[in-house]
């Protein structure tokens, strides 16, 4: 089944949002299969977002990521990856619409709550940056038969 890495950022954390968040993701039908509160360090941060650097929001990026607890966790379900993306919402919570995580609880674009991987290769790849494959728990959940097709 499809997996995710979705990040909680060090805003949504401070703003008291984990419940909020996770709630609209969890109520979707995704499942949690790995979750941790960490604090990143600089070069875990740089590989990360490692598409950005060179640009000029780069150091801010870095430098905000690494500044408090963030919540990391693994969500599995069928197209995981698009549907954290679409209910994330847009990068800039100005024109994020309505009804997503960014569009209802975020104003400002270095402080938009969430990180959700952007592809089936980016989510492998981050997924092994922040998880042990032993880290990462098989379950099942005995309503899935009424989320799944
Ligand atoms: P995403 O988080 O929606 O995937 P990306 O383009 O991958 O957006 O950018 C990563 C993060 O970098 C964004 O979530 C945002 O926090 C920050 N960022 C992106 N573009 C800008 C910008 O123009 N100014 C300030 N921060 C930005
Ligand atoms: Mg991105």
């Amino acid at each position: 089944m499809e997996k995710t890495l979705v990040l909680l950022k060090p805003d949504a954390i401070q703003r008291l949002l984990i419940g909020e968040i996770i709630s609209r993701l969890e109520s979707k039908g995704l499942k949690i299969v790995a979750t941790k509160l960490t604090v990143l360090n600089e070069k875990t941060a740089n590989q990360h977002y490692g598409e950005h650097i060179g640009k000029p929001f780069f150091d801010d990026l870095v430098s905000f990521i690494t500044s408090g607890p963030i919540l990391a966790m693994v969500l599995e379900g069928e197209n995981s990856v698009s549907i954290t993306r679409n209910m994330m919402g847009e990068t800039n919570p100005a024109s994020a619409n309505p009804g997503t995580i960014r569009g209802d609880l975020a104003l400002s674009i270095s402080h938009n709550l969430i990180h959700g991987s952007d592809s089936l290769e980016s989510a492998e790849k981050e997924i092994s940056l922040f998880f042990k494959k032993e880290e990462i728990i098989n379950y099942n959940l005995t309503i899935e038969n009424w989320i799944h097709d």
